[in-house]
């Protein structure tokens, strides 16, 4: 009775802006990150009168705000909302669609549109964006008529957070975003997850039996507390050795001894040699993807080895390995139901040590030449972090040394792009913690991905809020570096940097700076950088000859001779080229 009568008293005439506004409060949205553009003023001025409901982050760069509403939508499960300008905006913005896709995040980016009477014009910043996100978002679409606000607002929220979850682009058309209606606001509505089938769990459960190595590979967005506590359950109760996709690392407390590392990029060459002896494989919300699967190469595509795979969405399963069992289930759902199921009498208990061991090995730190050991860093640091800590991550080789030394703990989050984007790191810590600004917030990245987008900075600054960054400075763009080294050994061509003084750049924003040389420096650099209250950051100077966490440049060189000066290249020598390497510390083929 009371919802009626709310809803009959909204139903006064109220401008587009507004309406959208309020269209987004009524769908749970509680945060838009943005960089203003005259083609949104009417939406910014509805933002306004719900400023109490819904807050609004102010970035500096449209790849920065959008990164910060992804990472949003990590963490919580549920979409933010960016708003960038047509055209440049979009185009800036764009990336950040490309991360949720891929990373299977759901997100709202909102695009002011030019008027509709150039249409087609090719007018001034105009883009055609239904053509433009066609291939990188999950649905795009563009309010043209301002009594559709609350119906196209309210489908982009259910279609972002169904199924495989994702990023919905909606244009805004100028003069709509101005015209007047009466219509009324649209309930968020609760749609029942998919649950497992109980035949299915059944046949799982037989399967499980059968098996005498089984290993899981858990991965997927939108997991709740609840779901990864049941998961954990079910894994642990039966034993089963779990290895996490790529950058789904926090997924699974690492401190368990079933727990078997990662599989991405520069994973364990000997977790990949044990998944490759499985006789069952539990995919759990895992698409088995281009960087978890090794560029395809780690199972076995006819299905000898049977693979069970478990997503919310029956158009991933089987995309391209063959499940023998395919679920289609919400996974906090599934994870409950086999929580519950009665465990196996595990066959593996050996073989789930052997994979821990594997683990703990990879965790043991190498004496690694140079002063600074990043092994030994990341071990200190993984003491250092706050139990609710979350930790973002950026595309690069710097990256290994989280994922092969840090044992994230349940409660932790580590987030970061599975589609290898740059400039992600900075911008999510900033957004992670102007949305979490109680929990401690760190932020891993190399100096190239920090000069694109680590300016984000600024927005940590105007709200208020202190991540803590962690710049790797190799003084180069490293993972390019190392391909290069594989492929065309020592020609050094394109991916040298040179680099500002890090700890200045961050004391020109008010900020706390250190710089980090030798290992003893880094734990009390770090102790003060969060004593200090300030956004901070911390210089990590790397010995740039420690390319990966396995492999040093001249191992990449040895065995292949230097060129020779000043030979000028034959034409028929010339169109030899070499082919990229496949294989390396990790194999697969070159990820950036
Ligand atoms: C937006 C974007 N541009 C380029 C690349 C290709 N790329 C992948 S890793 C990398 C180098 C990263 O350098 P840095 O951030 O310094 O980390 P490092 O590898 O040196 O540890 C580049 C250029 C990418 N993945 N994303
Ligand atoms: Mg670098």
């Amino acid at each position: 009775m009371e919802l009626a009568q709310a809803r009959k008293a909204r139903i006064t005439p109220r401008m587009g802006g507004r309406i959208l506004a309020d269209a987004l409060v009524a769908q749970g949205i509680d945060h838009v990150f943005e960089v203003p553009g005259e083609s949104f003023l009417d939406a910014l001025d509805g933002l306004y009168d719900v400023r109490q409901k819904l807050k609004l982050v102010t970035c500096r760069f449209e790849a920065g705000a959008v990164n910060m509403a992804e990472a949003y939508g990590k963490l919580t499960g549920r979409p933010a909302a960016a708003f960038v300008t047509r055209g440049p905006g979009a185009c800036h913005g764009a990336i950040g669609v490309h991360i949720a896709m891929q990373d299977s995040t759901p997100l709202l980016l909102f695009i002011g549109q030019i008027p509709h009477e150039d249409a087609g014009r090719d007018a001034f910043q105009e883009i055609d964006y239904r053509r433009m996100f066609s291939s990188v978002a999950k649905w795009v679409t563009q309010i043209d008529h301002v009594r559709r606000i609350p119906e196209i607002v309210a489908h982009a929220v259910d279609v972002a957070m169904s199924g495989r979850p994702g990023p919905v682009v909606i244009a805004l058309s100028e003069e709509m975003q101005r015209d007047m209606a009466e219509v009324p606001d649209l309930p968020r509505i609760t749609v029942t997850p998919a649950h497992p089938d109980p035949a299915a769990l059944s046949q799982l459960r037989a399967m499980l039996s059968r098996s005498r190595r089984p290993v899981a590979v858990l991965g997927g967005s939108c997991w709740t507390e609840a779901g990864r506590t049941a998961i954990h359950d079910f894994f642990r109760g039966n034993d089963i050795p779990v290895a996490v996709g790529f950058r789904r690392q926090a997924l699974y407390d690492g401190t368990t001894d079933n727990f078997a590392g990662d599989l991405g990029v520069g994973s364990d060459p000997g977790l990949i040699g044990k998944v490759k002896e499985a006789d069952l494989i539990l995919a759990i919300g895992s698409r088995l993807g281009d960087a978890a699967t090794q560029g395809y190469t780690l199972l076995d595509k006819a299905g000898t080895v049977p693979i069970v795979q478990v997503h919310p969405d029956g158009g991933e399963i089987g995309r391209v390995f063959r499940p023998a069992l395919g679920i289609v289930a919400d996974l906090n759902c599934f994870a409950e139901a086999v929580a519950a199921m009665e465990p196996v009498q595990p066959n593996w208990t050996q073989w789930t040590r052997e994979l821990r061991s594997l683990r703990e090995a990879q965790r043991a730190v190498p004496n690694y030449e140079g002063v600074l050991n990043l092994g030994t860093v990341m071990h200190e640091l993984e003491a250092m972090l706050a139990p609710d800590a979350i930790v973002t991550t950026d595309a690069g080789n710097f990256a290994g040394w989280a994922t092969r030394f840090i044992n994230f703990r349940d409660g932790q989050r580590y987030i970061g792009p599975t589609n290898g984007a740059m400039g992600y790191s900075v911008p999510a810590a900033v957004g992670a913690k102007v949305v979490f600004p109680d929990r401690m917030v760190v932020s891993l990245v190399g100096d190239g991905g920090f000069l694109m987008t680590g300016q984000e900075i600024a927005t940590a600054f105007h709200h208020g809020v202190a991540p803590i960054v962690l710049v790797f400075n190799n003084q180069m763009y490293g993972t390019i570096r190392m391909h290069q080294e594989r492929t065309y050994p020592w020609r050094v061509s394109g991916t040298a940097l040179t680099n500002p003084d890090f700890s200045k750049y961050i004391e020109a924003f008010g900020g706390h700076g250190e710089v980090v040389s030798e290992t003893g420096e880094f734990t009390p650099a770090f102790r003060r950088a969060v004593e200090s209250g300030r956004p901070a950051m911390i210089e990590l100077r790397v010995n740039p000859e420690q390319i990966t966490t396995r492999q040093t440049i001249a191992q990449l060189r040895a065995g292949k001779a230097p060129p020779k000066p000043a030979a000028k290249p034959k034409r028929a020598a010339a169109a030899k080229h070499p082919k990229p390497a496949r294989a390396g510390a990790g194999g697969g083929k070159p990820r950036g």
